[in-house]
């Protein structure tokens, strides 16, 4: 079935409130167009992130109240550790709370000024922490990625020419470990397929350097491959799931993605005596290696979650949520990254104002329109994210593209949010010559999206 009708039915509610349009451009302006300071409770659909906003099954419900709150050697652990184990195959399994502290507590390791990581993307939290401890951080995503009508199965996929030349330059002493993140987000959530995580592999293990998965989202790639890839169309979720993790030799997982979970992550790994160096410096800065900064009913809804998850209804409900909502925009000719990712849509702001410079952040122009008119948060990943002003110069330094993007949180809105998002959006574009561009009247020194304060250009 194309549009498969949502596979579960609603126990709990929580009422969401439609503001008006006078409150929301007050509100606007107190927060200098910054939709990161309006208060979530003014927001009709809040499709911010897909992180830590999933709703939670009755099962990790009562999960919840059957967790072992032990500080060591809960029974809650052991049940975690043995989930992840079935599901990776890794041998040695660290939880954390959230994935940047696996990131944080890997990259203290093995990352240091010699080293180069690549990568399909790197996420912004995982470059981060490389460029912290001082590592150089490449994205080798294929040139495809960079087109956003393409469309193709599997724009995540890395380049391996790019990596077999990276690999030839710096070689096994400087390269510690290389990433692919599944499914690609700065890419716009496009998987990789199984064929370029073998090849990667084989590529790898003859030049003696680890691969590593950021796996936040590995059940929906693992979805994308099951549809997309030869071969694999009568292979249950699960078996594509242990395969993949079977060419890498650890990942790193922010549970709040594919975990189903509010709060959680986890680094596993194979190489025992990284993970004993890892453990010790977990003990520092989260927890005891049996909980790890989570409580213990954290990690038996993570238990569930990560099965939930796999599930296929579920993951055949859930992506075509997401090309429900793509689709209905193509069709409307708005400009969305082709084909939908699996867990957000993401717009091509600078097609659908025309009119505005990049230095205007038609994006954020997007953004602030849809709240202020329907309610609506998204988050724009461009030139305001992305882009630095020359200190000297005062000119923008500007990304390729200006996305919007529009995260679908798991198992929270109905298809019928979907169509109300749509034509807001549809509404948006009928009035789009109307819009006016922004200005940047307040940065900060680093990750400026975050607080900068934007004025109307009149
Ligand atoms: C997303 C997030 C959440 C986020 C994080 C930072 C700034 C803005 C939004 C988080 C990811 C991710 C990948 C591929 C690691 C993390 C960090 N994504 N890898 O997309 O997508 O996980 O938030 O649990 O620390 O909105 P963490």
């Amino acid at each position: 079935m194309q549009f498969p009708a949502e596979p579960f039915k609603i126990k709990v509610v929580e009422s969401i409130r439609m503001t008006t349009i006078e409150e929301r451009t007050e509100l606007l302006k107190e927060a200098g167009n910054n939709l990161f300071s309006i208060p979530a409770e003014t927001i009709f659909i809040d499709l911010l992130t897909d992180s830590g906003t999933s709703a939670m099954s009755d099962r990790q419900w009562a999960g919840m109240m059957t967790g072992d709150e032990a500080y060591a050697g809960s029974r809650s652990f052991f049940k975690f550790e043995k989930t992840v184990r079935d599901i990776t195959g890794f041998k040695h399994v660290i939880p954390t709370h959230q994935g940047r502290v696996a990131e944080n507590l890997l990259f203290s390791l093995i990352a240091n000024e010699n080293t180069v990581i690549p990568s399909n993307s790197h996420f912004d939290t995982t470059r981060a922490n490389i460029e912290f401890h001082k590592g150089t951080a490449l994205d080798l995503v294929v040139d495809e990625a960079y087109q956003p009508e393409l469309e193709l199965p599997f724009k995540g996929n890395i380049d391996l020419n790019k990596l077999k030349k990276v690999i030839g330059e710096y070689g096994k002493n400087r390269i510690p470990v290389c990433m692919l993140t599944i499914t690609n987000n700065s890419g716009g959530g496009q998987p990789v397929s199984m064929e370029n995580i073998r090849e990667v592999s084989k590529l790898l293990k003859e030049a003696g350097i680890p691969l590593f998965l950021d796996a936040c989202r590995f059940a929906e790639n693992a979805w994308f491959i099951k549809t997309r890839e030869k071969g694999y169309e009568s292979v249950p979720v699960t078996q594509i799931a242990r395969e993949l993790f079977s060419y890498a030799d650890g990942c790193t997982m922010s549970a709040k993605k594919d975990g189903l979970v509010n709060i959680g992550g986890f680094l596993a790994l194979n190489d025992t005596e990284l993970a004993r160096q890892i453990t010790n410096y977990l003990i520092l800065i989260e927890g005891f290696p049996t909980y790890g900064g989570l409580a213990g009913r954290d990690l038996e809804a993570i238990s569930i979650g990560l099965m939930e998850a796999q599930d296929e209804n579920y993951l055949s409900y859930r992506t075509s949520q997401v090309r429900y909502l793509a689709d209905l925009l193509t069709e409307a000719g708005i400009s969305v990254i082709r084909p939908a990712g699996g867990h957000a849509v993401y717009l091509d702001a600078r097609k659908f104002y025309p009119h505005l410079k990049p230095e205007q952040f038609p994006g954020q122009v997007l953004v602030t329109e849809l709240y202020r008119h329907f309610g609506i948060r998204s988050v724009e990943v461009g030139s305001l994210m992305f882009g630095k002003t020359n200190p000297e110069t005062g000119e923008m330094i500007l990304p390729r593209l200006d996305l919007v993007r529009l995260a679908i949180p798991r198992r929270v809105y109905t298809t019928m949010h979907m169509n109300y998002v749509a034509e807001g959006l549809k509404e948006l574009f009928k009035n789009r010559a109307k819009a006016k561009g922004l200005r940047i009247s307040y940065e900060a020194p680093v990750l400026r999206h975050f607080t900068a304060r934007l004025e109307e250009i009149v």
